[in-house]
């Protein structure tokens, strides 16, 4: 998609998914742009790691955040201009580790922000580190008899935080992955999808199982919460395939919405500045 491609060399590793990702995402975003919205208006901020450089592939307004501090960047940039709409490219390590309480305070919260996790289940610009969503058993750099600690489901974590839309989708299949973060950047409130990718360099193995998983849910039940706590916790990122597909779609009063102040509050805090300037 030329409108948002960039001439920025590419640093991923030869045959990484984030390239799959890119062109798919970089359609969502044009479709968007052809729909009406501003491109201007559209803003990326993304985390540091392999995912950070989509940074440097997106030709838009962005902001390279610190590790595991997108989300409230992202929170911010929305706050000093709510017309924006800021999507957060953010990996597994800096959103389920280093960001985790961010992570719930926006599921908590419920800006209209959108959050793209793109979870290979390794801290892979760092060499292979396990992260909190590794199985146990990965042998890599810091884990050479394999990984001994359980993961945790963070997307079990954000239902019971608040999160009003989870999503997981796969990056093999570009157009449930189009069609589902185009359904996240529409929510009016936080959205959280987590895209299951593999890494090449650290994670081989993974390339074969995650191009068959065909395991896709049913969405004619995704306002129902107790449908949605069954499907996101019958995974809990161990060997199986994921379940794929919007799990959880609500609409609630967003972060920005509650902070409308009242004509009559503004008039009594102008009243109450104008009266200590007098004093
Ligand atoms: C606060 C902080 N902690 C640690 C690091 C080191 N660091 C840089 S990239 C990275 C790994 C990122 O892993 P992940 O978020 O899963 O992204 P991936 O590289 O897998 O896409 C780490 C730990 C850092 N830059 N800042
Ligand atoms: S280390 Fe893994 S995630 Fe990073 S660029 Fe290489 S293949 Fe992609
Ligand atoms: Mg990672």
């Amino acid at each position: 998609m030329k409108d948002f491609s960039t001439s920025y060399p590419n640093t991923w590793c030869p045959g990484c998914s984030n390239n799959i990702a890119l062109e798919a995402i970089k359609e969502v975003f044009a479709d968007f742009v052809k729909s009406g919205f501003k491109k201007n208006n559209l803003v990326a901020v993304t985390d540091i790691g392999c995912v950070g450089k989509f940074y440097d592939r997106l030709d838009m307004n962005s902001f390279y955040a610190l590790h595991g501090r997108t989300l409230v960047t992202a929170l911010g940039i929305k706050m000093a201009n709510p017309n924006l709409k800021v999507i957060g490219f953010l990996g597994d390590g800096g959103a389920y580790a280093e960001g985790a309480n961010h992570l719930i305070q926006m599921s908590r919260l419920n800006p209209d922000i959108t959050a793209l996790v793109f979870n290979n289940r390794v801290f892979a610009l760092t060499v292979g580190q396990a992260t909190p969503v590794t199985e146990v058993g990965y042998r890599g750099n810091t884990t050479p008899e394999g990984s001994k600690d359980n993961p945790y489901n963070p997307l079990s974590v954000a239902l019971s935080a608040g999160a009003t839309f989870i999503a997981r989708v796969s990056v093999f299949d570009p157009n449930s992955f189009k069609r589902i973060i185009k359904s996240a950047m529409d929510h009016q409130g936080f959205s959280l999808v987590e895209i299951i990718q593999p890494c090449l360099t650290f994670r081989p193995n993974d390339f074969a199982s995650l191009r068959q998983n065909q395991n896709f849910v049913s969405e004619n039940q995704k306002n129902n919460y107790v449908e949605a706590r069954r499907l996101i916790d019958s995974w809990n990122y161990d060997n199986s395939q994921p379940p794929l597909g919007i799990f959880y779609e609500v609409q609630k009063s967003t972060w920005g919405e509650k902070r409308v102040i009242k004509r009559s509050t503004r008039r009594n805090i102008n009243k109450k500045i104008l009266e200590q300037e007098l004093l």
